[in-house]
């Protein structure tokens, strides 16, 4: 049976799910989007996945032609007619289709997609052994000429970095701030655990705020740990004793080796392993 893809109203057979080529969500990633999961039917944390895509969509003047609460159900009866229990959802909002000028007031119709589908996993050897990851030259996006908190359809910038991690060999790249701090990856966020306390860098160091990090975040303070959000730097990472990322598609995924420097014994921290196993108790109990 052939996936159904939810556009604007309409189930369509995956085949036959087709958007204008006039759309400027193509034409110059004028949209916004969302990645979610789903753990036995339910989407985890579905209300701030769409509180953060109608914010991202309000700071780019773009309506959401439907009510967040006719959205969500939406999501979920995606999920149904696909029968998928655990899976991955990408919801996406474009300006719609329109002439060929960057002008938003000559398109109308903003187009709303979902996309349910099985979730690709990392492998797990990187869970158990943890990841290699190098920072790059692509720094991530200026606040003030497009804010990283806005989830927008253009991720050049993440894919540019993207790219140069993967010419070193690495899955995932760590991207500094205009400032030379610490940002995030190229789609997870970042987490350091040095002298017992967790450290990640502030929402205003210029990066998305992560549902999953909201979520690590509590669990570290309901587990008893200080929990600081900081400006950090790359000698920050170097000397720590541990580091994860964080993020929709990965979880909670633990690093050891950053820019060839050996994180802590090298091995995924103690304190990375129990957030792991209370993430994982938290979307699957
Ligand atoms: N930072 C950035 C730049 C992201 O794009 C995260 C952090 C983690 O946020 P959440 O809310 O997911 O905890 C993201 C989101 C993919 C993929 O296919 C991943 C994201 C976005 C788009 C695609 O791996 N991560």
């Amino acid at each position: 049976m052939s996936l159904k893809i939810y556009i604007s109203g309409t189930l369509y057979d995956k085949e036959d799910a087709k958007i204008s080529v006039y759309d400027h969500g193509l034409l110059y990633g004028d949209g916004v989007f969302e990645g979610m999961r789903s753990y036995g039917g339910k989407v985890f944390r579905h209300g701030e996945h769409l509180e953060r895509l109608y914010n991202s969509a309000k700071a780019i003047w773009l309506q959401i032609p439907i009510a967040k609460a006719e959205l969500e159900t939406a999501v979920n009866d995606t999920l149904v007619a696909n029968g998928i229990e655990d899976g991955y959802i990408r919801l996406i909002v474009t300006r719609g289709a329109g002439s060929l000028g960057l002008d938003p007031n000559r398109t109308s119709d903003p187009q709303v997609i979902i996309i349910t589908d099985h979730i690709s996993l990392y492998p797990t050897e990187y869970y158990e052994n943890g990841l290699e990851i190098v920072s790059v030259s692509t720094i991530r996006n200026h606040p003030d000429a497009l804010s990283p908190r806005v989830k927008s359809l253009n991720y050049l910038n993440n894919i540019l970095a993207k790219i140069e991690g993967l010419q070193a060999g690495c899955v995932e790249a760590l991207m500094l701030n205009h400032k030379g701090e610490i940002a995030e990856c190229t789609g997870d966020n970042i987490f350091l655990v040095s002298h017992g306390e967790v450290l990640t860098p502030p929402i205003d160091a210029g990066i998305l705020e992560g549902i999953t990090r909201d979520a690590v975040i509590e669990l570290a303070k309901s587990s008893g740990l200080a929990v600081r959000e900081i400006p950090l730097t790359k000698h920050d990472v170097y000397i720590a004793d541990e580091c994860f990322l964080t993020g929709s598609a990965a979880e909670v995924i633990p690093v050891v080796k950053v820019d060839s420097r050996v994180i802590g014994n090298g091995r995924p921290g103690t304190i990375t392993r129990d957030l792991i196993a209370k993430f994982h108790e938290l979307t699957r109990s």
